[in-house]
């Protein structure tokens, strides 16, 4: 609880900076998006990881702030890696609470309607199950203003293809416990390659998170998957880093 109550002052002493972990094109073997990522570095604690503040953030309200400083920070950035030549869309993760909250949406297209950064959302499912009615209204006006919305942890929640089927969203990324083991497992194979099927069917991108092998980047390439992130192809990178491994990509 204490720390959650210093993230007012964290935000303002800019002691949260984000990070950025590349979504590489399987085919075309070049970097089509990136992941932010929200850090904090704390002047006593040291590195601080989101799981650490976000739930708390969520439950203290102060969520709404976070996010949107994370959004404008990553405007800011993309500004940069434009500057340089590089036109990289860049996916934010947005609370569950988020999505049911019409004051966030409404600053959030407020930020992003007419402007030429390129900001994608990612979101869990169990981030619609509180209020489906809201928030499918909420990613309709997210849709509405050119603003993709990546569903995230696929399979790993409290996955329905009820609500599948009524998300406006371009891409689904397979959760990492069903990639982490794909070469060794009998099952996990089965799953991925259904659930690129299925997600292929409904026209939609598929990314597969957690690839950490040459093995399973082989194995997801023939099964047809779109786009790839994980420690195999880097790290999560702060901004230069990011910078200076698109540029050694290029
Ligand atoms: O690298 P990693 O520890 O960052 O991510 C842990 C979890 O924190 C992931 O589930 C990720 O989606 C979440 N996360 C990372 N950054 C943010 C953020 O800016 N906002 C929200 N809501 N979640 C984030
Ligand atoms: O819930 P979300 O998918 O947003 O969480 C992403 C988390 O996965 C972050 O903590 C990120 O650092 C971590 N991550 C990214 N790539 C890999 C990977 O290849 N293997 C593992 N185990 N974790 C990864
Ligand atoms: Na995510
Ligand atoms: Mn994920």
């Amino acid at each position: 609880p204490a720390l959650v109550r210093e993230l007012p002052r964290a935000i303002a002493a800019g002691e949260l900076f984000m990070q950025y972990q590349p979504k590489v094109h399987v085919r075309r073997q070049e970097i089509a998006s990136a992941e932010a990522l929200v850090r904090w570095d704390h002047p006593t604690r040291g590195l601080i990881l989101p799981g650490e503040f976000i739930s708390a953030a969520e439950a203290a309200g102060s969520i709404c702030a976070l996010t949107l400083w994370c959004i404008k920070q990553v405007i800011h950035d993309q500004r940069i890696f434009a500057e340089r030549g590089y036109d990289i869309p860049v996916f934010v993760n947005i609370s569950g609470v988020l999505l049911a909250d019409s004051e966030f949406v409404a600053q959030v297209c407020a930020l992003l309607e007419g402007s030429s950064a390129k900001i994608g959302f990612e979101i869990t499912e169990t981030a619609v199950i509180r209020d489906p009615a809201i928030a499918l209204k909420h990613l309709q006006q997210f849709a509405d203003i050119g603003v993709p919305v990546a569903i995230d942890d696929y399979g790993a929640g409290l996955s329905s293809l009820a609500y599948l089927k009524q998300l406006p969203a371009s891409e689904l990324k397979i959760d990492k416990m069903f990639i982490t083991q794909l070469t060794s497992s009998n099952r996990d194979p089965l799953i991925v390659r259904s659930t690129i099927d299925l997600a292929h069917a409904m026209e939609m991108e598929v990314t597969a998170e957690g690839v950490e092998t040459p093995a399973a980047l082989a194995l997801l390439s023939v099964m047809g998957c779109d786009l790839v992130q994980g420690y195999l192809i880097s790290r999560p990178l702060g901004r230069d880093a990011f910078l200076a491994y698109v540029e050694e990509e290029a």
